[in-house]
């Protein structure tokens, strides 16, 4: 599974006039190569229903859905993987539930969590908080652009960055060592959710290029 480009991460709060499903099109329209649906509220029939209609969304766009914190949810709908906290079920226990071929994300917080996550065969790791954000408050540890660089060095799995991420931070956050940015308010609450997605996938093409040219100068 190639972990990169720009990775949609739902939450109803941040949405300002436009349908989650509606932000979800567009943003792949725009380009996101990954969406997680992230419900923390409400029943679970209403997070298996509209997973549902997401996953049927998706599918033609061949984007990956990635259910949020909820495994029995993910097998329910036959997603394409989970993301999981440090709280979440166990990875082991999650892979074993979902088999070999699922896309399985875990955050990380602390440097000890980068390592632990080591002994997994994880899809990426989610490199959580990076920046301060007002769409999730209770984040405990900041990783900041020196954190990730760390973690970049610690680690042979790809990183998903997330946590403040938008248009004006996006190029700097790939250069410290993330292979995907994951953003939550920067396409939910954007005016045009296709435009920011657009947006956000041109900055990482251009970091990739210039990656890419500086390898091939002698
Ligand atoms: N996990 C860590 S920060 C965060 C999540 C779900 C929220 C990121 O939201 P935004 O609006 O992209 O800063
Ligand atoms: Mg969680």
């Amino acid at each position: 599974m190639n972990i990169t480009g720009v990775y949609l991460v739902t939450d109803r709060a941040s949405l300002s006039e436009k349908s989650l499903e509606d932000v979800i099109l567009l943003a792949v329209k725009g380009g996101v190569t990954m969406v997680q649906l992230r419900e923390k509220e409400g029943s679970t029939r209403f997070f298996i229903e509209e997973a549902g209609r997401i996953k049927k969304i998706l599918a033609p766009y061949a984007v990956p859905l990635i259910i949020n914190d909820r495994v029995d949810v993910a097998l329910a709908v036959g997603a394409d993987g989970v993301h999981i906290g440090q709280e979440d079920m166990p990875y082991p226990l999650a892979r074993k539930l979902l088999g070999p071929g699922a896309i399985i994300g875990l955050s990380v917080e602390t440097p000890e969590q980068v390592e632990a996550a080591e002994a997994f065969d994880v899809a990426y790791l989610g490199v959580s908080a990076i920046f301060v954000t007002p769409t999730k408050t209770n984040t405990q540890h900041h990783w900041g652009l020196d954190g990730l660089r760390k973690v970049r060095a610690m680690t042979h799995h790809p990183l998903v960055a997330i946590g403040g991420i938008n248009a004006s931070n996006a190029a700097e956050v790939m250069q410290a060592g993330a292979d995907s940015l994951a953003v939550v308010s920067a396409i939910c609450s954007a005016p045009d959710p296709q435009q920011a997605a657009e947006h956000l996938r041109r900055i990482i093409l251009g970091t990739r290029r210039a990656y890419q040219s500086r390898l091939l100068t002698p």
